[in-house]
């Protein structure tokens, strides 16, 4: 029996494969590598990774699959309103053939990433799961059809589903290259090299930043609550304001760059913050790495990798 991880060569889903292989299960990972790297995996030298488009029939043979982890997805929001095309095929027709997988192959449990930009700019901040969704991208419309999607299997075929709504997610490997990587892994690689953090808008906007371990707990949860369940907000429940987030990147980094304002981000929403309770009644889980343990760690993380 193996456990699918689609995307398992990317940030979360790396370490996803890491904790499943960790308690003993086997895992097949489906990447096409377009932002996923070998290098992610390389601590499993006999992977199962078989490199394709989770958009297209996948990869299989007869193996029985036991579960499905759905990851791999086009991450960027920015990106998603320039090609929504593209945005429609990687994120709403990769979900739906990985449904397809699960209905025509009776596979009990599928995980999906959905995302907190299903909100949009939400008037009730924190925010329950059923608060009014009204995406403001192609990516946040994209990730809802997902979640309608597992319901519809859910109710029609008995897959079961579960939609994690991920806030904003940090840790070790995620990749800090391009303008819309994480902001958490841009503040670290630039305060490492030395370079000056630019913080958009007036820095009062907040964010409920949740660690990568925390977060695959909440996966690893789902994956073995049998059934269906209504969709999850995976956040910390507190939230803190990005000029506070540099500080403590620059203490978390014992560097003293300077901070630099910049025009505010279009599009970028003031306020994020997650209600827990349905993670804690549901999956019995509440994050538990905090802020400046979560930031020492991956800051930890970026200074190895910048030495290999
Ligand atoms: C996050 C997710 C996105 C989506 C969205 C839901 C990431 C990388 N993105 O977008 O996929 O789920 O939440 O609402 O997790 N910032 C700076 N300086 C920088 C970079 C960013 O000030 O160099 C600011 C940015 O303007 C924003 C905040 O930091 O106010 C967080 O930005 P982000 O790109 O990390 O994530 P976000 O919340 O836009």
């Amino acid at each position: 029996m193996s456990v699918i991880v689609t995307g398992g060569a990317g940030f979360i889903g790396s370490h996803v494969v890491d904790a499943l292989i960790a308690r003993g299960q086997s895992v097949i990972v489906i990447d096409d590598l377009s932002s996923g790297r070998r290098e992610n995996l390389a601590q499993h030298p006999g992977i199962d990774l078989r490199v394709a488009d989770v958009a297209e029939p996948w990869p299989l043979d007869d193996e029985s699959i036991e579960g499905i982890v759905h990851l791999a997805a086009q991450v960027s929001v920015v990106r998603s309103i320039e090609a929504p095309l593209n945005d429609l095929r990687a994120n709403a027709q990769g979900t739906v053939q990985a449904l397809e997988v699960a209905r025509t192959r009776s596979v009990p449990k599928l995980v999906f990433a959905s995302s907190a930009a299903v909100y949009g700019d939400v008037a009730e901040v924190p925010t329950t799961e059923d608060a009014p969704k009204a995406p403001l991208s192609p990516y946040g419309v994209d990730k809802l059809s997902g979640e309608h999607w597992l319901a519809m299997y859910a109710a029609i075929h008995g897959v079961g589903t579960s939609a994690l709504r991920f806030f904003n997610v940090y840790g070790p490997r995620q990749d800090p290259s391009s303008a819309y990587s994480g902001v958490i892994s841009i503040f670290l690689e630039r305060s490492s090299r030395g370079e000056p953090l630019t913080i958009y808008g007036d820095g009062q906007q907040t964010r409920d930043f949740v660690y990568v371990g925390d977060v695959v707990r909440a996966i690893l949860a789902a994956l073995d609550r049998p059934g269906a369940t209504p969709p999850i907000n995976v956040g910390t429940g507190s939230s803190v304001t990005v000029e506070q987030l540099a500080r403590a990147v620059l203490a978390a980094n014992d560097s003293d760059v300077e901070v630099r304002f910049a025009e505010a981000r279009a599009g970028d929403i003031r306020h994020s913050r997650a209600v827990v309770a349905r993670l804690a009644e549901t999956l019995d889980v509440r994050a538990q790495t905090d802020l400046s343990e979560g930031l020492k760690a991956t800051a930890r993380w970026y200074r190895a990798a910048a030495e290999v």
